[in-house]
């Protein structure tokens, strides 16, 4: 009997019930692959990790290259199985690039990969979906390879079959596909796939993560929970004791720390003041500026010192890593306050960068933001803090309105005054500076009635700068880390309080 060449599992006619049926033997594929191909139909296998150890011990008798396949948004917390098993030369490819904040560089996922210990003899990153990065890859692949045959292993659904069929759509006159599915053990068995006389790709069933939310869900859960495209994280300054609610899959207590969730859009995602009943079981963590993840549901950046609860279905893996990403789109504004001498250096570096920006920005003749102008006209935030609550005190004291409302009036307004009032001094600033520089335009026909809209744009504009010095951002912290912590600090303003 053949293999199905879109699972590898063998072809028989006998049991409906189990991997590789299929009616007719002269099909090339089991009726499992012709069903999710063309029906969309999802059928969970239960695979054990037992079979996939024994494949591992078979490619390490060999002298052939593997390529070892994470997917960067679902990365594992260790290696181990595949570190103990294959001594085989390890080219690394953390596909999926495309589902992280497009500010996030190659370079530092990289960098990241150390955490694992294990001698790669290369690392790339790549998106099948957005077809990035694959010459690079086949170069990597033809500079390493010892034989013809090159493994890819990698966790269930890291995206392995994905990257074949990518592979062979770019550079092979094979017409093959194999199966690829949102769901689990899609891959049943070895597949062998011929790129080009000098190279065969062997793909192989994927490895099962312990504790992993997958385990419990089916198809249409998984496409929820799964990212598809970029994800938008989601910004929460915590004062106090608040819950937040993941859906149906998650519910976490937080106390005073600053939290930045990175998962699927899809979720429903929701901030509670009050306790919230759950019958999920309890998990205590300690965070000292690190992400929790929650296996296969995404993670949770968090910036603080704190105890954290996590409540999930029993038997998902919770765990905390060192932080996988420095820095996200949600973040408005920022300033850098350093003291120190040895940081002058990057100073340096930063206003050149910040004058490079500021260069294009004149380009275009118009007002635009610098995020370190801005921050000499920033409003002091006692100031404006002071001057509300005298206002509120003298509503409370007059009895037009109550402590409570006037309290919940203050937190919502008192941010987007601050930034309004510094926005204003900064823009009428700038106005002076330019209309000097640029005497034939007239910058006073920006009038009251279009400051707003020239307000937005100057955002649209601090976004774009954010992102630029967002890598730069990366650096210091890196430093603030190794030198002293309390050399920088960095102000945040979210998106979302506007
Ligand atoms: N966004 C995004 N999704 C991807 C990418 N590559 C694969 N996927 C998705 O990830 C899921 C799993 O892909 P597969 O290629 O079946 O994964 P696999 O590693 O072969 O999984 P098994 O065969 O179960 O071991 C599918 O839903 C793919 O569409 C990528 O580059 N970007
Ligand atoms: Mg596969």
């Amino acid at each position: 009997m053949n293999n199905c060449r879109g699972c590898g599992a063998i072809l028989q006619t006998e049991k409906i019930e189990q991997i590789g049926y299929t009616k007719n033997p002269e099909n090339k594929l089991c009726e499992r692959c012709f069903r999710i191909r063309n029906y969309g139909e999802y059928k969970t296998i239960v695979k054990e990790n037992e079979e996939f150890i024994q494949i591992l011990k078979k490619i390490n008798d060999t002298k052939d290259l593997v390529i070892l396949v994470i997917d960067a948004f679902n990365m594992n917390k260790d290696l181990n199985l595949i570190k103990d098993n294959i001594k085989n030369d390890i080219l690394l490819v953390v596909t999926k690039k495309d589902i992280l904040p497009k500010t996030t560089k190659d370079e530092k996922v990289l960098n990241y990969m150390e955490k694992y210990k294990i001698k790669f003899k290369d690392k790339i990153v790549i998106s099948s979906n957005k077809n990035y990065n694959f010459d690079k890859l086949l170069e990597l692949i033809n500079k390493y390879k010892k034989t013809k045959n090159v493994y890819v292993i990698g966790y269930t659904n890291a995206g392995k079959s994905t990257m074949i069929n990518k592979i062979i759509y770019n550079y092979s006159d094979n017409t093959e596909e194999i199966t690829t599915s949102i769901l689990p053990s899609t891959t049943l068995n070895e597949i062998k796939i011929k790129i080009n006389d000098e190279l065969n790709i062997i793909d192989t069933p994927g490895l099962l993560s312990n504790g992993s939310i997958y385990d419990n869900l089916d198809g249409k859960e998984l496409k929820r929970i799964i990212p598809k495209k970029e994800i938008k994280p989601l910004s929460y300054q915590i004062k106090g004791k608040q819950y937040i609610q993941i859906d149906k899959y998650a519910l976490i207590e937080l106390e005073n720390i600053n939290v930045i969730i990175y998962m699927s859009n899809t979720l429903n995602i929701n901030r509670y003041y009050k306790k919230i009943d759950t019958s999920f079981e309890e998990q205590q963590i300690k965070i000292n500026n690190e992400d929790i993840v929650i296996n296969g549901l995404g993670f949770i950046k968090c910036i603080g010192v704190s105890k954290i609860k996590v409540y999930t279905q029993k038997g998902i893996s919770v765990y905390t890593r060192k932080h996988f990403i420095w820095y996200n789109r949600n973040i408005d504004f920022w300033g850098i306050y350093m003291e120190n001498n040895e940081l002058l250096e990057l100073k340096q570096y930063i206003i050149q960068k910040n004058n490079h920006i500021l260069e294009q920005i004149k380009e275009k003749n118009n007002i635009r933001f610098n995020a370190l102008e801005y921050k000499k006209y920033k409003t002091n935030i006692p100031t404006v803090f002071g001057t509300i609550t005298f206002i509120s005190a003298l509503l409370v004291a007059s009895k037009t309105l109550d402590y409570t409302t006037t309290k919940n009036i203050l937190i919502s307004i008192l941010p987007a005054i601050t930034v309004r009032t510094s926005l204003k001094k900064y823009f009428k600033y700038q106005r002076n500076k330019y209309q000097n520089q640029y005497p034939e335009i007239n910058l006073e026909t920006y009038n009251v009635e279009e400051e707003g809209k020239i307000i937005t744009d100057m955002f649209e504009e601090s976004f774009r700068l954010t992102e630029e010095l967002g890598s730069i951002n990366n650096e210091l912290n890196q430093i603030k880390n190794e030198e002293n912590p309390n050399q920088i600090k960095v102000m945040t303003l979210t998106r979302k309080k506007w």
